[in-house]
């Protein structure tokens, strides 16, 4: 991990709460994630299927666009890759829509979710994700600014072209890297 902040961030041992669609708690025997759109295999995992893909650990910086990095940030859970090895990506899909169970979602190149270091988690700093911070299973994107680490995880949706969540409607950049400060555009 590098010692250093992307430009423009304060680091801060607090976790500022960031939420557009609160949603009520979700019991972890309860979840089922949903991964369809351009794959060759729809896939509908509950909890036992997930934690049978095995667990990787990540500490690493989160990266908030409004300026705030809450470092050294541990997570563990389930590599996406190995999600996504399952369900067979279709030859032309480029992008993905991660949604939440309360509507909102992030755009992100494929590329981007199959990378090193991309969770499916359910441990933040050793313990269960707690609600508020998108437990039971949240998409962790370490590399990219915050808003495509998708809290409450519900579905991952594939397509074959670009495609825009809920902030790249909103005037966010597509992909979100925090050392390029790709914020807007
Ligand atoms: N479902 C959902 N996921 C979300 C958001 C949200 O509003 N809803 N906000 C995003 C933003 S902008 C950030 S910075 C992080 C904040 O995560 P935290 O609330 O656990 O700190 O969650 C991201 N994931
Ligand atoms: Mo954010």
């Amino acid at each position: 991990m590098r010692d250093d902040l992307p430009p423009g961030q304060t680091p801060t041992r607090n976790f500022p709460l960031f939420t557009v669609d609160p949603a009520p708690p979700l019991e972890a025997a309860a979840l089922r994630l949903r991964v369809l759109g351009a794959v060759e295999h729809r896939l509908e995992l509950g909890w036992e299927e997930l934690a049978a893909l095995g667990e990787e650990a990540l500490e690493h910086d989160f990266h908030c666009v409004t300026g705030w990095s809450r470092t050294a940030t541990r997570w563990q859970g389930v590599p996406l890759a190995r999600v996504l090895t399952q369900a067979v990506p279709k030859p032309g899909a480029t992008h993905a829509l991660a949604w939440s169970r309360g509507g909102y979602s992030a755009s992100l190149p494929l590329e981007d979710l199959t990378a090193p270091g991309v969770l499916l988690a359910w441990s933040l700093d050793g313990a269960p994700i707690p609600h508020e911070h998108g437990g039971p299973l949240r998409l962790v994107v370490p590399h990219l600014y915050g808003w495509k680490s998708v809290k409450w995880l519900a579905k991952i949706q594939l397509f074959e072209r670009e495609v825009e969540g809920y902030w790249e409607m909103r005037g966010y950049h597509r992909r979100g890297d925090p050392w390029r400060e790709e914020r807007f555009g």
